[in-house]
């Protein structure tokens, strides 16, 4: 099989980056395309912690995705600063950008930024306005000739990623913009991600979805223990860390209510990720200020190092 795609000189190949301000959609995006949820996706800004790498093979190509987290106006902290890290040195890999923005007509600050690091990079651009079922068609026409005045993209699509509208086109659109290439991954690769890993990150969305706004921004969750008891069961045992011990008393929750919940809801997504029953054990820790310290950072894995092309 794999030999007839490649021999095929219409084949297209490469990576898509998909790039944008915080919450704009980027994930869903990502997830939808490639029809499973492997990043995880939330409605506070700052979800996505790392570049996710994402496979899609179609008869016309094979794109590979890379999801980033959202572009920050200013770091904050050191772990800021790894994201808007992680987020530039991704478009150095891109054959095409998805650049991803609200329907609103008006740019800000950040995506004039963003444009015109899109505009020095010299990659093809794919403006993509999303959530357009949440405004009237004029909103959208009136976004896209905003954003089209910052930069003159190589195609604009507008889409629902939550709904999956307009799906189609874009993927047409971001197929036509990668060069004819051979075949990277075999065609059931859907990531590289590993189990741990994900496993780590689907606790984390649920945290975030369960918190409320202080506590989400600093927590990090490790895996401690991943075993795979027999072919059935995985043994897993995590912590989720944080900054204050007032933010370990809210995850845990009255009576432990809380940690369970977040417990509960990861375990459901983790055990349909690896087809797998899971027990699953969580633990809260406070490492104060670990957002500010690169020891700790790197050793929760949010690593500089490993951000280079894995080609
Ligand atoms: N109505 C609507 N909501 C959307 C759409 N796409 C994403 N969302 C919602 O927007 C929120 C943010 O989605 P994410 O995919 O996590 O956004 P992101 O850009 O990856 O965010 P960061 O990783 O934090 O930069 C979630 O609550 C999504 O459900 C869309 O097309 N329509
Ligand atoms: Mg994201």
């Amino acid at each position: 099989m794999m030999g007839e795609i490649k021999a095929n000189e219409s084949f297209r190949s490469g990576y898509a980056v998909i790039l944008g301000r915080p919450n704009v959609g980027k994930s869903t995006l990502m997830n939808h395309l490639i029809g499973q949820k492997i990043a995880i996706t939330s409605r506070k800004p700052q979800t996505t912690r790392g570049r996710i790498e994402t496979v899609l093979t179609t008869k016309e190509g094979q794109v590979i995705f890379l999801d980033t987290p959202g572009m920050l106006r200013k770091a904050g902290n050191k772990l800021g600063e790894y994201l808007i890290d992680v987020s530039r040195s991704t478009l150095d890999d891109a054959d095409v950008v998805l650049w991803l923005v609200e329907p609103r007509p008006y740019a800000g600050e950040g995506d004039r930024e963003i444009a015109e690091l899109l505009k020095k990079s010299g990659r093809p651009v794919i403006l993509v306005v999303n959530k357009a079922d949440t405004v009237e068609k004029a909103q959208v026409a009136a976004a896209i000739e905003v954003f089209e005045k910052l930069l003159t993209p190589a195609e604009t699509v507008a889409v629902s990623a939550l709904r999956g509208q307009n799906l189609d086109e874009l993927l047409s659109a971001i197929l036509r913009h990668l060069p004819v290439g051979p075949q990277y991954y075999d065609e059931d690769t859907v990531t590289n991600e590993n189990l741990r890993d994900l496993a780590a990150e689907i606790i984390r969305e649920k945290a975030l979805r369960a918190l409320n706004e202080e506590v989400p921004h600093g927590i990090a969750v490790l895996i401690d223990t991943y075993k795979e008891r027999d072919e059935r069961l995985t043994d897993i045992e995590a912590s989720i860390v944080c900054e204050k011990p007032s933010h370990k008393g809210i995850i845990i929750g009255k009576g432990g209510a809380m940690l369970k919940k977040i417990g509960q809801t990861a375990r459901v997504d983790i055990e349909e990720l690896t087809g797998k029953k899971v027990f699953l054990k969580l633990f809260v820790k406070v490492r104060k200020n670990w957002r500010d310290n690169e020891g700790e950072l790197r050793s929760f894995g949010y690593d500089r190092r490993k951000h280079g092309r894995k080609d």
